[in-house]
Formats: C-alpha cells, sequence, structure tokens
C-alpha cells in the first residue's frame, strides 16, 4: 500500500512549486482577495525560493513547517499537491481567468492586473502563445490603444519579452566575495574622513549570505550631514537614485546598490539590529518582544510608552533577555528560541581551522607548484596541508602509467615534507564519482594514497533515486574519506544536484565520511540550511578552500561563513582538530 502511494507520487521540483504559488497570487490579486492572505504567500515564496533542500523532501519528512512563513493551510495544500497532481482551492482561485495572463506575470513591470487586462482584452487563452501574440501586438502598436496603456507602457512590455528571451533569469544576485571587495572600498573611503566613527555593512552582507542584494550600509557621525556628504564623494558611483536628510541610494559602476544611513553613535546598536535583518528575523523577534510588553523599531525599544536607545546591539538583545545572536544565525529558523533558553551554539571562529585539505597543483589544473602552495599555507600558519589534485584519468592513460605517476608523486610531496618541518603534509586525489556509480581510481591505485575525496564533476542531471545510489555506492568505498562540493551548484549559474540528502547524511554519520564545506565563492558547497540539516543526524565536516591558486587559499573565511550559518562549532569541524586529534580521527 504504501508502496503504492509512494511510487504515484506527484513530484514537483521547487521551481515548479514556486511557479504555482505565484500563479495563485496572480488570480488572488486579480479577484481582490485579502491582503493579509497574499502577503502570506508572498512570505512563503520568498521561502522556498530559498531553499537549497526540495520541498518533496522535506515533505516526505513531515519537516514543511520549518520553512519560515509556511503555515497548515499552505502544508495541506502542498500535501495534496505530491499526492494528487493539483490542489482544488488553487484551481478555484484561478477559475474564470484567462491561461494566457500566467505566461505574463513574470514579465518585469507586468503585474498581475496588467496580465489580466492584456489576456483578456485579446483572449490570450494558451500559454505557449500568450508571449508571442503580446510581441506582435505591441510591434503593431495595438496595446497603447488600451485603457490604462500608453506608448510608453507599450514600449516597455516588448523590452521586458525582448530581454525575457535573451535572458531568462531575473537579474543576478551579487557573489559575497565580490561584494566584500567594495565593502573594503566604502570603508576606506568613509573612514577617512576623521568625522566618521564607524561605517560597516548590515542587511545579508553582515549575514554573510552566498550573495547579495544590494549593499545596507551604517554609518555613525555626530554631523549627519557630513555622512551623506562623504558617501556622495566615493568615486565609483555612477547615479544617486535618492539622497535624504539621513540616507542616500546609489547605483555603482559596476551596478551594485547601495543604500546608506547616517546616525549618532548612541543609536548605533538599533539601526544595526533593525537592518541586518533577516526579514523574517525581525518578525519573529518583534512578535517576541511584543509578548513582553516591548515594541521595536530602527530606534530603539520603546517600553511603557518610553523609547530606550541602544549603541551596542549585544545590549539590545540582553534587554530582551536573549543572548546575542551572531548575524550569520539570524535566519529565523528557530535562534529566538535558542536564544531565549540560552542555548546558541558557540560558533566556529575565522582562526580556529589548522589546516586545508582539498587544494590543488599544477601537477593537475592548478596555477601553482607544490612548493609554491605549501610555502603560503605554511604562512597562514596551518600545522598540516593536504594536496589533492584530480586524480589522473586510467581511461586515458593506463593503469600501469597512473600507478606510476601516483607513486612518484608520493616520493615528491614526502621529500618536501621533509624539507618543511613544520607543516604535516597529507597525500590525496580528487576523485571523480562517474555516472556508473565507479570511481575515477581503482582500489588498487587508491591504496597509494593517504585520502581520497570523492566529487561528481559531469552528469549532474540525474533522477534522484540514482543519484543517491551513485553517491552511496562512492561514500562506501573505503579508501574515500571525504564527500567534495556535495550539492555541485555553481550559484548563478547550476543548480544543486537532486538527491536524498536524509539518507546520505545518515550514512555519512553511520559511516564516519566527512562533508565538504566547499569555499569558492561560487560553490559554497554543502549549502549552509543543508549544513543545519547534516549537522542534526550527526556528520562532520571539512572545509577547505579547494584552492586552484595561492590567493584562493585565503578564501577559507568564505567556508567558515557557511558553516557559521550552518550553526556549526568548532567540535563539528575536523580541521580544527590539533594535528595529533585529526590523523587519530580523519
Ligand atoms: P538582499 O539585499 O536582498 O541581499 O537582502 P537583505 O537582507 O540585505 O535585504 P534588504 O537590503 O532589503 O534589507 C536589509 C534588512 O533591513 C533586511 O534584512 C531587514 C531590514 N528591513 C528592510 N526593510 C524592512 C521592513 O520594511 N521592515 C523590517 N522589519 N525590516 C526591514
Ligand atoms: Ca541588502
Ligand atoms: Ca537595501
Ligand atoms: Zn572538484
Amino acid at each position: 500500500m504504501l508502496n503504492s502511494l509512494l511510487m504515484s507520487l506527484h513530484k514537483f521540483t521547487n521551481t515548479e512549486i514556486v511557479q504555482i504559488l505565484k500563479e495563485v497570487v496572480a488570480a488572488m490579486e486579480v479577484k481582490g482577495d485579502s491582503f493579509f492572505k497574499i502577503r502570506a504567500y508572498h512570505t512563503a515564496i520568498i521561502s522556498i525560493e530559498g531553499l537549497t533542500n526540495s520541498v518533496l523532501e522535506l515533505w516526505e519528512n513531515k519537516r514543511l513547517s520549518e520553512i519560515p512563513g509556511v503555515g497548515q493551510a499552505l502544508i495541506d495544500h502542498v500535501s495534496e499537491l505530491f499526492t494528487t497532481g493539483k490542489v482544488r482551492e488553487f484551481e478555484k482561485k484561478k477559475e474564470g481567468l484567462p491561461e494566457g495572463m500566467f505566461e505574463l506575470i513574470g514579465l518585469r513591470k507586468v503585474g498581475a492586473k496588467t496580465a489580466y487586462k492584456l489576456a483578456s482584452a485579446f483572449g490570450l487563452k494558451h500559454r505557449d502563445t500568450a508571449l508571442d501574440e503580446v510581441k506582435k501586438l505591441a510591434q503593431a502598436g495595438k496595446i497603447r490603444e488600451l485603457d490604462g496603456f500608453s506608448e510608453k507602457s507599450e514600449a516597455n512590455i516588448l523590452d521586458a519579452i525582448e530581454n525575457l528571451k535573451m535572458h531568462k533569469s531575473e537579474k543576478k544576485r551579487t557573489l559575497l566575495a565580490v561584494a566584500e571587495k567594495v565593502v573594503e572600498r566604502i570603508k576606506e573611503h568613509m573612514l577617512s574622513n576623521p568625522q566618521i566613527e564607524y561605517c560597516e555593512a548590515m542587511g545579508s552582507f553582515r549575514r554573510r549570505a552566498p550573495t547579495i542584494g544590494d549593499l545596507d550600509f551604517a554609518v555613525a557621525c555626530e554631523d549627519i550631514e557630513i555622512g551623506i556628504e562623504q558617501f556622495l564623494k566615493f568615486p565609483e558611483i555612477k547615479e544617486v537614485l535618492n539622497r535624504g536628510d539621513v540616507k542616500a541610494s546609489v547605483v555603482l559602476n559596476n551596478d551594485l546598490q547601495v543604500d546608506l544611513r547616517v546616525i549618532k553613535k548612541k543609536e548605533l546598536g538599533s539601526m544595526l539590529q533593525y537592518f541586518t535583518g533577516n526579514m523574517q528575523h525581525n518578525v519573529i523577534l518583534r512578535q517576541y518582544a511584543l509578548q513582553n510588553g516591548m515594541s521595536l523599531s530602527e530606534y530603539g525599544i520603546k517600553y511603557k510608552e518610553k523609547l530606550e536607545e541602544f549603541s551596542h546591539e549585544e545590549d539590545f538583545y540582553k534587554r530582551l533577555g536573549l543572548q546575542y545572536i551572531p548575524p550569520e544565525l539570524r535566519h529565523g529558523r528557530g535562534e529566538v528560541d535558542l536564544a531565549k533558553k540560552g542555548e546558541l551554539p558557540k560558533l566556529i571562529k575565522y582562526d580556529e581551522i589548522r589546516g586545508d585539505l582539498h587544494t590543488h597543483t599544477n601537477f593537475s589544473d592548478g596555477e601553482n607548484t607544490l612548493e609554491e602552495m605549501v610555502k603560503k599555507a605554511i604562512e597562514l600558519g596551518y600545522e598540516y596541508y593536504g594536496i589533492s589534485d584530480h586524480a589522473p584519468s586510467v581511461a586515458s592513460r593506463g593503469e600501469a602509467e597512473v600507478k606510476r605517476l601516483l607513486e612518484k608523486r608520493r616520493e615528491e610531496i614526502e621529500n618536501l615534507g621533509k624539507h618543511y618541518r613544520q607543516i604535516k603534509l597529507f597525500y590525496g586525489m580528487e576523485i571523480n564519482i562517474l555516472a556508473d556509480q565507479t570511481l575515477g581510481l581503482t582500489d588498487d591505485l587508491m591504496k597509494i594514497l593517504d585520502y581520497g575525496i570523492a566529487s561528481i564533476h559531469s552528469a549532474f542531471e540525474m533522477d534522484r533515486d540514482k543519484m543517491t545510489e551513485r553517491v552511496l555506492a562512492a561514500l562506501s568505498n573505503p579508501y574515500i574519506k571525504v564527500w567534495g562540493h556535495p550539492s555541485g551548484r555553481l550559484i548563478n549559474e547550476r543548480n544543486g544536484i537532486d538527491i536524498n540528502w536524509t539518507k546520505i547524511f545518515e550514512f555519512a554519520a553511520k559511516n564516519k565520511k566527512i562533508i565538504e564545506i566547499n569555499s569558492q565563492p561560487q560553490r559554497l558547497d554543502l549549502p549552509d540550511d543543508l549544513v543545519t540539516d547534516a549537522l542534526k543526524m550527526g556528520c562532520k565536516f571539512l572545509i577547505s578552500t579547494d584552492a586552484h591558486n595561492l590567493e584562493s587559499l585565503d578564501y577559507i573565511k568564505y567556508g567558515i561563513d557557511v558553516a557559521r550559518r550552518g550553526g556549526l562549532t568548532k567540535h563539528d569541524i575536523v580541521n580544527t582538530l590539533s594535528l595529533e586529534n585529526f590523523i587519530e580521527k580523519f
């Protein structure tokens, strides 16, 4: 019975679910449904868009309620969707609306009502032809004749359709590492004025999110005007969007938007709290405060009609009776409850990593020599260091030749190790997990190494069950100690693999297979929400850079950011161990 139920599941992806919800929201907007209901759906959509876990998997594990903003009604709808393939209430909401409108709602500046007007005026009944029809109508100047439209809005619609065809996705978000360079330049510019007492970025940047929509700066200065003036002199500003008395918004030459607020130091703590977010965290915090008779704002905490100001954020949380919540944990996933009980994890710190174990050299596709990389590792203060080039291909070189190469390489690494006694070198390889479930090296060859990192570099599109078997097979191999860049995602370019995470994490925890947190700014893989899941299942982690040159050995901090967002302490991460313990545990 259970089996046949599972067989007939309708496995909607997160993207498909988001699309379905967006269409329902559009229908609700056209029909004038309640504002609060619509906003609730919006919140749920944003949450699901930010997930790296699949909704299906969360549903299967009865964990949908963990998604911020997803309540019981929506859980019921999602259950219905997975079991029957549709949601009766959604169908009802869309009843009587022309199907073609749903193809238009993703267009820039085309809201639900505009889409509806167009689709009903021109009788757009079919999704697959709707865009083309509107394009032709716009080109023929027919849209401007409609009530409420103009030549300008017609041109906008045409432009949106043409752009959509060129690059389907929305504006790309900026990688944290890229934004960080901009933040440093702005800080330097601002702090070069001695009257400016403080300048830091808030928002997603301060939470160390993998990508940044825009930058939100907090500036403290006795004379507010001076703060704004100094900012507007920043040489990279392309356009000033808005200049107010206490804030300004600009767009930089690289198209990044920067919002900045100036405040006196005595109110700084309150502002930092308010604009660091995320929104969900702030909503939960506000509800919690209300229960205790307090109300929160960017200016402070109001209690019994009296506003209390805070220059330090720590005191703000303390006044609420909470442990200080580090920005990386502010995502509205239960951190306020933990802070209430004083049970927040003691997050790993930037200086607690003692060795990098996933690194490349010019033996494979790296830019630097073994010795150059090792010297830099010593400079970074590491106690141990692992070299894990891509394994040479047996298919193209033959097994005997690969064996010779691997043995020769071991000798080179051992000899270098004798020369640099201040660091312990480990000899590893990054080994492909092939589509047919085998590994890129045979056991006989892997025996030569100290450790193997298994990673997927091809066939990312694979049915979930097959992908799960593929990775389980790789991790079952006794020479494989680490699963490298597990999801395979490339931010802004490629989604992660579809796999049964629960099953894999369970296996990894039980068999002491280590999960990598890859620090490459475009990977940040395992993603932080999955890190939390893996932690709950008892997994251990390795934070590594996957460096292909000297500079990227410095990227370790971005992996540490991910670990912190996932709630890891140093005890969850193997490369925080002393050399002695590392040798024992790894
Ligand atoms: P982003 O820019 O998309 O990467 O993400 P954030 O989190 O930086 O979002 P942003 O720039 O819109 O706003 C910064 C923070 O300010 C946000 O996380 C929470 C707070 N915030 C912004 N607008 C509101 C609001 O209307 N109400 C409340 N309570 N908080 C807000
Ligand atoms: Ca922002
Ligand atoms: Ca902003
Ligand atoms: Zn790799």
